[in-house]
């Protein structure tokens, strides 16, 4: 599927909670955050974790290619009927912000082909710190930095880091290697987010996304009460 960028970007789209048939649709969870940070291997991690509880699809969002989702194919993360790809030519937030209807597209495809689903996992092409998603795609976001990126990113802020829903710092094994000091990126997203919360990850540990699951079920229990 390809994005086409001459849509009206200012038609708004209501991501309306309920499927034709009156009953509660999946909850959607956006990821974002620059490229590398480990946004795949969180939705991969996050499928391995939850897919015995849960029943969870994928869209992933790349530039020109379907290399996401080639790796969670190759990795058997999902069935591969579960696992979409948007491809978002040049500009990747455009797709999740801006037009998001190849994105809202991929999302009910996928409802209809394997449904009912309790969570839809959209990870963005990788992008810039800036990048955020449209809540008429998702009901909830994820940011996802990485340790190695400079531990001075909590302290820059930016949209994703300040207001996303759950702000992930991974990579954490790196932290000695790359003088990355875990303390002060813990005070400076306190400092730049108040109350929202962080999860600190290394998914190179035995269940190191627990911290996120956990968040993605408290998120799941609010949206379907
Ligand atoms: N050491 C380490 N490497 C990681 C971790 N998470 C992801 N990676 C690696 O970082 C690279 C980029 O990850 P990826 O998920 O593709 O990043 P994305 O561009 O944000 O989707 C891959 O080689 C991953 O194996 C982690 O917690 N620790
Ligand atoms: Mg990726």
């Amino acid at each position: 599927m390809h994005l086409d960028h001459s849509h009206d970007s200012a038609m708004a789209v209501s991501a309306d909670a309920a499927r034709p048939d009156g009953t509660k649709r999946a909850l959607r969870i956006g990821l974002g955050g620059p490229v590398g940070s480990g946004k795949t291997a969180t939705v991969a991690a996050l499928c391995r974790a939850l897919r015995e509880e849960l029943s969870i699809a994928v869209v992933t969002n790349d530039i020109y290619t379907r290399e996401d989702a080639e790796f969670l194919l190759r990795n058997a993360v999902l069935p591969p009927e579960r696992i979409q790809a948007v491809e978002t030519g040049a500009c990747p937030h455009t797709a999740i912000r801006d037009d998001i209807s190849a994105n809202l597209e991929a999302v009910e495809d996928l409802e209809d082909a394997v449904g009912p689903l309790d969570l839809i996992l959209v990870e963005s092409g990788g992008d810039n710190l800036t990048a955020t998603f449209s809540k008429g795609l998702v009901d909830a976001q994820v940011f996802v930095i990485d340790v190695a990126g400079g531990d001075d990113i909590p302290r820059k802020g930016g949209p994703g880091v300040t207001t996303a829903d759950l702000l992930v710092v991974n990579k954490t094994d790196l932290a000695p290697y790359v003088g990355s000091d875990l303390g002060r990126m813990a005070r400076d997203a306190k400092a730049q987010r108040g109350e929202l919360p962080v999860a600190f990850t290394s998914l190179t540990a035995e269940n190191g996304v627990k911290p996120v699951a956990d968040w993605v079920r408290t998120q799941l229990a609010a949206w379907s009460a």
